[in-house]
């Protein structure tokens, strides 16, 4: 249904001359999505200042019956935030006020349009450390990485988005403000309303404000770049590393040679760090108290070798040599596109699986697609694969992509028999929501539903997106 024109005027109202963008130009950057697949088309994107006029935008929108898309940074993989005809694209980006830091009690108060970067350094300057990061981070805002329940590079030690969160403040279906913002470690006041928002994708309301937790920060951090024997030592070595440092690794991920060769090649600041390239690698990085933290990850790299877990490693000698590591680990995904267009999977097995997972599902698609390269990287520590594939260098760009649905059904029927996930940490947006009716039981659909009708039942929140139409 085509709101009326008084609607649109009363929509208009409500936010400042330069909060709401009908013309196309001006839109076309909340149309378009971070994998360039899609594009949207939409009502026009309110770009509201205030919790308030979020939750007068939302109200109209609620008696209206007039579809509303929230969107942070716009970086998310699934398409979550990518609008249809008709829809209301909800901004947050002008939400991006840090309403506290308490450095005593380990926590920040942050809009929802907070840019991850700047929590990081807002609780940095207070001495204590924002655990959340990934790739995006520059880019990416705190509602998104709560919507979307984010995973990235410290999940090992710190937990994904919702282990960092306490609280929230959330404008619901309706257009009225659920204040839960607490700071509080323990209330067990019956059903945990913000986990049901957490990992939601603007499905059950906008999150307009979070209470995160925040860490001392680390004095001292060791990076080490090992070559494991082979995936087969993978979670031996994951396991002894648990032991080392103070606490383990914070980040233990996956690098192999297609993606490192490729970077090394045609990106800038990628210098390869073993010539030749191994096939695989592991880059872990420690985080400690303890100044000797160095120490401890050379007596682990001591131990792993004589126990012929790794072959090579190198230690980084100082934070230059650290960063040039994780120079190469941000590389990856840029220097995917190089080899043609990507089929990503973003996958989750137990880590002792990691291995037998990995080397069937690389015959498999051999056999399925003699040629096709998998470019498989990820958060190893957390048995969290992203297994992209490129395409075998003499295949067509399109006919690739039209394999695509045949090669992810391999992937995600393998992941099933492992018992594992077909979507670890980016969530499911637009693009996996044919996966859920596929890979997600009947009951656990029929609740997530019930969920849904309970706190949208009008269901103007992000229509389209996590829950696949009813069979
Ligand atoms: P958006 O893309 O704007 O939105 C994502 C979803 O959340 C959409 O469904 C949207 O409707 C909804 N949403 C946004 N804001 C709100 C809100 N305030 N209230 C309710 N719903 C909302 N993800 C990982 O998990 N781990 C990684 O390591 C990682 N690395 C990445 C690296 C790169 C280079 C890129 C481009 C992406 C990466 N991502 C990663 C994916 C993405 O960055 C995350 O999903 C991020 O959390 C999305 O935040 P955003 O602000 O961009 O959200
Ligand atoms: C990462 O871990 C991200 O770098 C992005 O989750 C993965 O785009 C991808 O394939
Ligand atoms: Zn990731």
């Amino acid at each position: 249904m085509k709101p009326d024109a008084a609607s649109l005027t009363r929509l208009r109202a409500v936010v400042d001359a330069s909060g709401w963008l009908d013309d196309p130009a001006a839109m076309a950057p909340y149309l378009a999505e971070s994998r360039g697949r899609l594009h949207g088309e939409a009502l026009a994107v309110a770009r509201p200042r205030t919790t308030a006029e979020v939750a007068a935008l939302v109200a109209i929108c609620h008696e209206q019956r007039i579809g509303v898309v929230p969107q942070g940074g716009n970086t998310g993989r699934c398409g979550g935030g990518v609008p249809a005809a008709g829809q209301l694209v909800i901004a947050l980006e002008r939400l991006n006020r840090i309403r506290a830091v308490d450095a005593a009690g380990d926590t920040i108060t942050v809009e929802a349009g907070c840019i991850l970067a700047d929590v990081q350094a807002a609780a940095r300057a207070a001495g204590r450390l924002l655990a959340l990061s990934l790739g995006a981070e520059g880019s990416c805002r705190i509602g998104g990485n709560l919507a979307t329940n984010a995973g990235g590079l410290n999940v090992l030690r710190y937990g994904m988005a919702r282990e960092q969160c306490l609280g929230l403040e959330v404008v619901l279906a309706d257009g009225r403000v659920w204040d839960g913002l607490r700071r509080l470690r323990k209330d067990n006041t019956g059903y945990d309303l913000r986990d049901l928002f957490i990992g939601s994708e603007g499905t059950l309301g906008l999150i307009t404000a979070a209470v995160l937790k925040l860490q001392p920060l680390p004095r001292a951090q060791a990076t080490a770049l090992l070559v494991p024997a082979s995936l087969a030592a993978v979670p031996a070595l994951l396991a002894r590393a648990r032991s080392y440092g103070d606490g383990g690794p914070s980040r233990f991920e996956l690098l192999p040679r297609l993606a490192l060769d490729t970077a090394c090649r045609h990106l800038p600041g990628c210098r390869a760090p073993f010539e030749p390239l191994p096939q695989w690698m592991l880059l872990a990085g420690f985080d400690g108290r303890d100044p000797r933290v160095q120490a401890e990850v050379e007596a682990l790299l001591a131990a792993a070798l004589e126990a012929g877990e790794i072959v090579d490693a190198v230690l980084a000698q100082s934070g230059a040599q650290a960063d040039a590591l994780w120079r190469l680990r941000e590389a990856i995904v840029e220097a995917q596109p190089l080899l043609g267009p990507s089929l990503k999977h973003d996958l989750a097995v137990a880590v002792a699986d990691l291995p037998a997972f990995v080397e069937q599902a690389c015959a498999a698609l051999a056999a399925e697609l003699p040629g096709v390269r998998p470019y498989v990287f990820g958060h190893a520590g957390d048995g969290n694969l992203h297994f992209n594939l490129s395409p075998p260098p003499d295949m067509a760009p399109a006919a690739f992509l039209d394999a695509g649905p045949r090669l992810r059904e391999l992937l995600h029927g393998l992941v099933a028999g492992f018992g594992g996930s077909f979507a670890a940490e980016h969530g499911i947006g637009r693009i996996k929501t044919g996966e859920m009716a596929r890979w997600k039981s009947p009951v656990e659909l029929e609740l997530m539903r019930r969920v849904k009708a309970a706190l949208d039942p009008e269901g103007i929140l992000n229509p389209g997106k996590v829950l696949p139409p009813p069979a």
